[in-house]
């Protein structure tokens, strides 16, 4: 997949619409992911994840925090799920965390873990609001990683075995499934530049984890199928629009796409490797980690393709050997999460920036929509994750979040371009309900739409939640 750029950036609108109407089945609402907001690390049964021993190693965490509490969902699951009533949220999308189905990753499920997403479930559907579930965001049980993690091939196989026993308890009751959420940051964050748990630094294992996660996916989606009929199954991706510098940059564009983004599309919805992508990391891994059948266990027919955008990425030409890490935020760890992105370097993109540092760039949201129903007609697409980090602050009862407005009602509009254009764009869910801890960075970046006072866990609905509730109210990008 190559996201083609329309030609003239600078004269495209500036996407502050309002008015534009969205199709009355069109599904608007949110998503969390389980480490992030529940807190409870151990109760119930729950076993040690990589992101628990991750977050209390000093120094990888800033501020030194922890998931131990995050907004405590795990014990307000109901006034959280009253909470998302009010702001009539048509569809929660949450993961689940798998060292509470099964505490050391193998092994019988454990009744409690499952007890808390059943009532989650059943939560949700009272209230009329659509479940999807995501079976992995990131908390691999740290019993696995003991044995390999994700360099393990074995992995794949247990991720099968707990999707099994998560799909026959919610099954009846959830439609809509995803297996993995953003596979490049488990793999290249998690292995590559150790930004990530379990914070390893090692490109050829970034690779191997890579694969396996593909793996993971594919053995999982039968599964899915063969437990929940009618199921709607999909992979979440965290696309990188790629933009070149200059005009010598095409070749860095076509590394950093063949890493970022078609080391999943490829496998999952194409079939196979990129060969480039082997050509360009042939100094690093031999690949023998793929198996013969592999590729075909991996290739597996998706009912719709979750797309998490954020920001887009600038690369050019450089003439050093390894690749320079990114200018605009991303934490360095001292490993690359680009390997054999070789000869590419990150230059510091045009503003504005969201307190992440990430440039705001809802033309790149419309781009990689058209790009990915060009190259893959027929795969209904949904944005499982839009939403901006700001150092927003309450002023009494209200938080006034102007940028976020700001920023989703570009977005929003970006996405109503795309379908516009015909693109098959299913629903749209706002990274984050919460407030929440936002992994290496702690609880330093706000993401939610409802502010989180982490010393009394107090909710209060930023305008940007008013904002949303008056879209899903209308269908209709408010004024
Ligand atoms: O918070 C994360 C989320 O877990 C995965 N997608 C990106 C978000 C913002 O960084």
């Amino acid at each position: 997949m190559t996201i083609q750029m329309q030609p003239h950036t600078r004269d495209r609108p500036d996407y502050r619409d309002s008015g534009l109407e969205f199709p009355a089945d069109f599904l608007i609402g949110a998503a969390t992911a389980a480490y992030q907001i529940e807190g409870a690390v151990s109760a119930d049964g729950r076993g040690p994840s990589i992101w628990d021993t991750f977050s209390s190693t000093p120094g990888k965490i800033t501020g030194g925090d922890t998931g131990e509490v995050a907004v405590d969902h795990y014990n307000r699951l109901e006034a959280d799920l009253d909470l998302m009533a009010e702001l009539g949220i048509e569809a929660y999308r949450f993961s689940i965390a798998w060292p509470r189905i099964q505490p050391t990753g193998t092994g019988p499920a454990n009744a409690a873990g499952i007890g808390f997403y059943s009532r989650l479930v059943d939560g949700l559907i009272d209230r009329g609001i659509r479940p999807i579930a995501t079976l992995y965001h990131w908390d691999l049980p740290q019993a696995l990683e003991d044995a390999g993690g994700w360099t393990n091939r074995e992995t794949a196989y247990r991720f099968a075995e707990y999707t099994r026993i998560v799909a026959e308890a919610l099954g009846d009751r959830v439609r809509m499934w995803t297996t993995l959420n953003e596979p490049w940051c488990s793999a290249f964050l998690g292995y590559g530049s150790g930004a990530h748990a379990p914070g390893r630094t090692d490109g050829a294992a970034a690779l191997a984890a890579m694969h396996h996660l593909n793996l993971a996916h594919g053995l999982a989606v039968p599964v899915i199928r063969e437990i929940v009929p009618g199921a709607e199954v999909s992979a979440t991706l965290n696309f990188h629009v790629v933009r070149p510098a200059d005009d010598t940059s095409a070749d860095a564009v076509r590394r950093i796409d063949a890493l970022a983004n078609r080391s999943f599309t490829q496998p999952m919805l194409l079939g196979g490797y990129p060969q480039d992508l082997i050509d360009d990391t042939k100094s690093i891994s031999d690949w023998s980690f793929v198996q013969p059948g592999d590729t075909a266990i991996i290739h597996q027919p998706l009912d719709f393709l979750g797309v998490n955008y954020y920001s887009t990425t600038l690369v050019r030409a450089w003439d050093g050997v390894a690749p320079r890490e990114r200018a605009d935020g991303h934490k360095d760890m001292g490993g690359s999460s680009w390997p054999g992105g070789d000869g590419v370097e990150f230059p510091l993109q045009e503003g504005p920036y969201t307190s992440m540092g990430w440039n705001i760039a809802p033309d790149g949201l419309e781009d990689l929509l058209l790009s990915l129903s060009r190259e893959h007609p027929g795969l209904p697409l949904m944005v499982t994750e839009n939403g901006a980090a700001f150092d927003d602050e309450p002023e009494g009862a209200r938080v006034h979040d102007q940028q976020r407005v700001d920023y989703l009602r570009r977005h929003f509009t970006a996405a109503h371009r795309a379908l516009q254009q015909g693109v098959d764009l299913r629903g749209y869910l706002v990274w984050s309900l919460f407030d929440n801890f936002e992994w290496g960075y702690g609880y330093s970046k706000r993401f939610g739409i409802v502010h989180v006072d982490y010393v009394t866990q107090e909710r209060t609905v930023k305008d940007s939640g008013l904002w949303i509730a008056r879209l899903i109210d209308e269908h209709v990008i408010p004024r």
